[in-house]
């Protein structure tokens, strides 16, 4: 294992938040992320690079050790399951909500409910817990249009202001999970590279908490 240190970042809404907390710990990229088309990029430290990927696909890069460290939400996680992974930290950004919601008004299907996600994982969980049986439909996107065009009764989202669900007819039912974003490290690499971890977590555990601090100031 190189003595390099690869850390895997979700481009979209998670990345303008995880930067300046890369920041306060040390790192900054070579050049503006955004502004480019590459996706390996160096920083300012010559051991240390970035990627930047979906963020559906950052624990299976830090999993299998392509990349040592991963900053993902939680939703993205829970869905994909954390073997070989480490969650040392709470980076608290990009909070919001993985909820069951439905037609607004409409009775929940007692029966059969027809539940449309891209959660498949953590739905067929959840309902098996309450003890629904949920019939679940994997979607890639606009998971508010299955009800509405009768594809689903119910599906499982992300929701912050809830504005999204209520501009299609929709309304919040049941909270699955709180989420954040958090940091994962790849196990062997958190004994292979400790030296290196230990103190990247730490800065950024205390970025964490100044940030923390400064909010509720
Ligand atoms: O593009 P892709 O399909 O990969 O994902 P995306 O565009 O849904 O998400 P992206 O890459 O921009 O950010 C993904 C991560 O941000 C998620 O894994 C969450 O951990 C976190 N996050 C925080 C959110 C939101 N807030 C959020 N509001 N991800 C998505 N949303 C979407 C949600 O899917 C819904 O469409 O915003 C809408 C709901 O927002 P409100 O305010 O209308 O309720
Ligand atoms: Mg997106």
């Amino acid at each position: 294992m190189s003595k390099q240190l690869i850390l895997a970042l979700s481009k979209g809404r998670i990345l303008d938040e995880t930067l300046p907390l890369l920041a306060d710990a040390g790192i900054t990229p070579a050049e503006d992320l955004s502004a480019s088309r590459k996706l390996l990029f160096d920083t300012n430290l010559p051991d240390v690079k970035i990627v930047v990927i979906r963020a559906t696909d950052v624990p299976t890069y830090v999993q299998l050790g392509a990349a040592d460290v991963g900053v993902a939400g939680k939703d993205v996680l829970l869905e994909h399951g954390a073997e070989g992974l480490y969650e040392p930290l709470d980076l608290e950004i990009a909070r919001c909500k993985l909820m069951t919601a439905g037609v607004t008004g409409a009775e929940p299907a007692q029966a059969r409910r027809r539940v449309a996600t891209k959660f498949i994982e953590v739905a067929r969980r959840y309902y098996a817990e309450q003890g629904i049986q949920a019939e679940v439909i994997k979607l890639y996107g606009a998971m508010e249009l299955a009800p509405l065009m009768n594809l689903a009764d119910e599906i499982v989202d992300i929701v912050d202001t809830g504005n999204t669900l209520r501009a299609n007819g929709m309304e919040p039912r049941e909270l699955i999970a709180s989420i954040s974003t958090r940091l994962v490290v790849n196990k062997a690499a958190m004994t292979m590279k400790h030296e290196r971890l230990k103190p990247l977590i730490q800065r950024l555990q205390e970025a964490v908490a100044h940030r923390r601090e400064q909010a509720s100031a």
